[in-house]
């Protein structure tokens, strides 16, 4: 963690870094597999294939704590010259063998001496101004190589992000640069989520929801394919873009019941306007995720919990939600204080949008504790 003055200053170290890359060296990346970590991925490729003619080797992770032994071993083999992170808050200590530098954007718990981890929380500490890692490999692209047109690219992970208003700057290019995907009135989240990019979104996260790691990848080779024409992208006309196409198709179909369900076995609290439902387990990952955010877009008044159903039933997984420009509250906070009455709860996020991990039986002290908090 470096004592940074600004993001100017953050995306200099990163140039710098970019230019000493010769065209012969290889190159991995190590990236979140949600929209914004596919986004940042598909862009950082965009970027390395400028300068090696080459396309990075993909490894996309869930999350800070599962880069594997098996990923580990696999970099050891291939021995690249560089080992990028991006959009996960991993100790640099874990690949410092290699090469290379972290680009995150997520509450850190770092060492704070180390310099190859990069955040813009190291001098933004208010969480609404902190952009996703999306936008700054976006603006890294902008400075470099502006003839690339892929703003469009940037546009779904700061969607997914919430982080529309903050970042609107990408979606005033959008709009030169492919006026067709956006006709929205303002530049805002709820219409931006409302317009193309919120199936783009969709799409971006099909891809882990149906074939975990290996469809994140897919994922970010469509996009890096149909980096000029996101018209392919969305048709499924480039050989990745078709089977996240498929993807998508395959996860709008089965969710659909669900989401239907929502009114007849959801628990409403009218009074703090809470939503409590429970999903079925059906064979798609991250779901809880996926079917929150859905019922928040249709009901944004209300603040959305989803508690998946697990395999085994001694641990609960659930996603909560709220629509920031309808609902005060912070999740983050309320979290921390239920954490502090019952030890067994796990998780963290955003101020709009946590994922929390809870033992099957704190789970009614957990809702009584939530809805005195909201
Ligand atoms: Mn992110």
């Amino acid at each position: 963690v470096r004592n940074l003055k600004n993001l100017n200053e953050l995306l200099d170290i990163i140039k710098q870094a970019l230019q000493k890359i010769k065209p012969s060296d290889r190159i991995c990346l190590i990236h979140h597999d949600d929209a914004d970590g596919n986004c940042s991925a598909a862009l950082f490729s965009i970027i390395i294939n400028k300068i090696t003619q080459n396309y990075p080797i993909l490894f996309p992770v869930s999350g800070p704590n599962n880069i594997s032994k098996n990923i580990i071993s696999k970099l050891k083999t291939l021995n690249p010259d560089y080992v990028f992170v991006l959009d996960l808050s991993i100790d640099p200590k874990k690949i410092n063998i290699f090469k290379g530098f972290i680009l995150d954007h997520h509450i850190f718990n770092v060492d704070e001496k180390d310099v190859r981890y990069l955040n813009p929380r190291s001098f933004e500490k208010e969480d609404d101004k902190v952009v996703p890692t999306s936008f700054m490999s976006y603006k890294i692209i902008e400075d470099t190589f502006p003839e690339e047109k892929v703003a469009w690219i940037a546009g779904i992970g700061i969607t997914e992000d919430h982080r529309v208003e903050l970042c609107k700057e990408v979606f005033e290019n959008i709009k030169n640069e492919n006026s067709e995907l956006l006709s929205v009135k303002s530049i805002n989240q709820v219409e931006i989520e409302n317009s193309i990019f919120g199936q783009l979104w969709d799409m971006v996260r099909s891809g882990r929801m149906i074939r975990r790691s290996d469809g994140a990848r897919t994922a970010v080779l469509a996009l890096t394919e149909c980096k000029n024409s996101p018209d392919k992208f969305i048709n499924g006309l480039t050989q990745n873009s078709f089977a996240i196409r498929r993807f998508y198709e395959k996860v709008r179909d089965q969710t659909q019941n669900c989401l239907m369900n929502v009114e007849n076995t959801g628990k409403f609290y009218s009074k703090k306007k809470v939503i409590v439902y429970e999903i079925q387990k059906i064979g798609i990952n991250a779901l809880t995720s996926f079917i929150s955010d859905k019922i928040r877009q249709k009901y944004p008044e209300y603040i959305v919990c989803v508690i998946g159903k697990d395999s085994d039933n001694t641990k609960k997984k659930m996603s909560i939600r709220l629509e920031q420009s309808k609902r005060e509250e912070d999740l983050v906070l309320i979290l921390n204080r239920i954490k502090e009455n019952i030890p067994s709860v796990k998780g963290g996020g955003h101020k709009s949008a946590i994922g929390v991990f809870i033992d099957f039986d704190d789970l009614d002290n957990f809702f009584k504790l939530f809805l005195d908090l909201v």
